[in-house]
Formats: C-alpha cells, structure tokens, sequence
C-alpha cells in the first residue's frame, strides 16, 4: 500500500515498531497533517472573508454616512440628478424689496440693466499705479449706511488671464459703486506653479489668509471670466440666510446670445457665502487639477452637510472667452467619493499644501501669489 511504501522509504525505522504502535503512529501523524490542512483552509477563508467584511463594513459606514446625508453619486448622470438648490419658494432669492429698500434709502437707481464694456482703455493695467486714476472713478462715492456692518471679501482665482481680469474689474467696480457697497477688497489669488491649475487650493488658501488679514463678514468667490450683467445682483450677504448664493446661474457666451442655466446642480462660477458656512464645507477640494469637477464637489458638501444654495433672479452673467483648458481626466473618480474625503481634504489641510509667497497692494486689488508645496503637485 502507498502509505506503507512512502513510510518504509522516509522512515524505515517505523517499520521495527510493533504493528500497533505503527497504526497508532500513522494515525497521529494522519491527524497532523488533518489539522494543518484545516489550519490551512481556514487561513485562507479568513484571508477572504477579512476582504469581504472590510468591504461590508465600507458598505455599512457608506450607509451610516448616507443616514447623516453623505452622499456618494453612482455615475456623473446621478451626480446631476441631485437637488442642490432649495426647494420650493426658498430656492429662488427675490430680492425685490431689499432692492427697493437699497434704492430708496441709498437714493440709487437700480433698474436691473446693465451695459458692460468689454474693452478696456489701455491705461486701465491693474498692476500699475496708473490705475489710481479709477480709485478716483470708481472707488469714492457717498457711502449707504445699510452696508456699513459688512466687509466684503471679493476672491478670484487667476493664473495667466491678464484680458479677463482686466475686463472683469472695468466692469465689476463700476457695478459696485452704482451698488454702493464701499466696505469691499478685491483679492487676485495667482497660481505661481506651473503645470496644472487648481482653483479649489487656490480659493481654500485665498480664503485662509484674507480671514488672517481681511476678516470678511460675507465672500464671493468668482470666475475670472465672468461679468455681471444685472446690477440688481447684490454683492452682498445682506440679509441672507446661511444658504450661499449661487448668483451666476443664468449666463451667456456670446454678447447679444440668450442665458442659459447650464445645469442645476451647477454652484460654480460666482457664489456668495459667509465664512462660517465655508469652513463649515471644509472649504473645496484641493484635489481637482486642470479643469472640471472641483464646482460639482462642492454642490456635494453642500449637500452632505445639509445646505442648499438660493439663485437671485438677478444673477445674469456674460462669459468671457478665452484658450481652452486642459480637461481633468480623473474628475469623475474624485467626485465618486467626494463626501467621504470633505472631512480631510480642504480648508483643514490647505497648510500643507500651498504657501502665499507675496502680497502685494494695488491700487484697486489685493495680489496674493501661491505656490504649492507638496511634492505631488506638478501633475499634468
Ligand atoms: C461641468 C463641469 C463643471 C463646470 C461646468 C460648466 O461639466 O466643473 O461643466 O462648465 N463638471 C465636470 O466636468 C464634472 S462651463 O460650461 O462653464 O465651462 O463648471
């Protein structure tokens, strides 16, 4: 018999033992190599069951996240299905009265027309003292005492759009003067570093050092290429709600084209929003280079946390042009799980990520540059 013949070869001495001994010897060793293979077995199950229950315990805490309202999108097309604005009367912002209220008691006459400029005069470089000239234009007016406890953070983030800014602010000051709101700062945040663009690192480290300098009671974050069009369009936080303000929902790209909202979820492009609400967000994302994606990752913190944004009725924007932009491959990935990293990707690890290396005082803006710090930041 087989058994017998392997024994005799690698253990001939098993066969001096009695017959007994050698049944009972066989018989212990058979159990040996019985437990070993079950100790196998079970190694090996455990191996996958422990890969199992890690993704049921991912599973459950995907469930305990969805209970406190995070949200995960299965696919882009679910991404869009979701309601980021408030439902009912209190999506849309009509604010007619405080309208009304501002022209009458400010004595201004906002009738919701605008006709911007989109050529600049040469001399308007915003870099250069030559600009003093618009403090003078644009920038010392009677002031309205119903703005007078706000301070007001206008933020754009900006690398190489030297027209856009220069059209946008021909535009954007006159628009707050006729407004009269005074108790604002334009903040120019640059990206310094090459490669790719990251407006998401770019608002979380504007928006952290001018709460150091500024103080801000209420922030706009806007899109460079972006000019409003309605000045009935409040820059302001005055009597708003926690909810921010997506004000740039309606915009046209050609001048004399018809406004489109490009899509509801949308809370890119210009938002109004008081500070306590953005650091309650955990700010952006700083993980979305090049572009796309970084705007729809904050619909989704808006929405894990709870908030939902209003849309003025105002808020009618004209679209600047400019070269295309390097699409951001990874975007869908990134917004697949954008809720489960808000906690630990934004506001609260900006620090280690981004340095301000100037700022600098103009005339008419703050120039705040940036750079990144992080080795992995060069991606492309
Ligand atoms: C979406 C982008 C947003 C972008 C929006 C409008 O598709 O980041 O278009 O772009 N989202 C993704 O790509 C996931 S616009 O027409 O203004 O250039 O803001």
């Amino acid at each position: 018999m087989t058994i017998q013949r392997y024994l005799t070869y690698y253990c001939p001495r098993i066969l001096t033992i009695s017959k007994k001994y050698r049944f009972l010897s066989i018989f212990i060793l058979s159990i040996f190599i019985f437990l070993f293979i079950i100790y196998n077995i079970h190694i090996s199950i455990h191996q996958n069951t422990q890969q199992f229950d890690d993704s049921i315990s991912y599973k459950k805490s995907l469930n305990l996240l969805h209970k406190q309202k995070v949200l995960v999108p299965v696919s882009i097309n679910r991404l869009y299905d979701y309601q980021v604005v408030c439902t009912g009367n209190n999506g849309i912002l009509n604010r007619t009265n405080l309208i009304h209220q501002i022209s009458t008691i400010c004595k201004i006459n906002l009738n919701g027309s605008l006709k911007i400029n989109l050529n600049p005069t040469n001399d308007f470089q915003i870099r250069s003292s030559l600009t003093l000239k618009y403090v003078k234009l644009w920038k010392t007016f009677n002031t309205c005492s119903i703005f007078e406890n706000e301070t007001i953070a206008i933020i754009i983030s900006y690398r190489d759009r030297e027209k856009n800014l220069q059209t946008l602010l021909y535009n954007l000051l006159p628009f707050l003067q006729r407004q009269k709101i005074f108790n604002y700062k334009i903040f120019i945040i640059e990206q310094q570093t090459s490669g790719a663009f990251n407006k998401g690192r770019l608002y979380n480290i504007g928006f952290y050092h001018i709460m150091k300098i500024y103080k801000p009671t209420c922030v706009i974050f806007h899109d460079v290429d972006l000019i409003p069009e309605n000045d009935q369009n409040l820059y302001s936080c005055l009597k708003l709600t926690n909810h921010p303000l997506h004000m740039s929902a309606n915009v046209r790209f050609k001048i004399n084209g018809s406004y489109t909202t490009i899509y509801s979820f949308l809370v890119g492009g210009v938002l109004t929003i008081r500070p306590e609400t953005f650091i309650l967000l955990n700010g952006y994302s700083n993980r979305y280079f090049n572009w796309g994606g970084e705007d729809d990752d904050m619909g989704l913190r808006f929405l894990s946390k709870d908030i939902c944004v209003q849309r003025p009725t105002t808020g009618y924007y004209y679209a600047g042009s400019h070269s295309t932009q390097i699409r951001n491959e990874n975007r869908f990935k990134l917004l697949f799980d954008a809720t489960l990293r808000q906690d630990i990707d934004g506001l609260n690890n900006i620090d280690q990520l981004a340095r301000v290396t100037n700022t600098y005082e103009y005339p008419l803006v703050t120039w705040i540059t940036v750079k990144w710090i992080d080795k992995y930041s060069s991606i492309s």
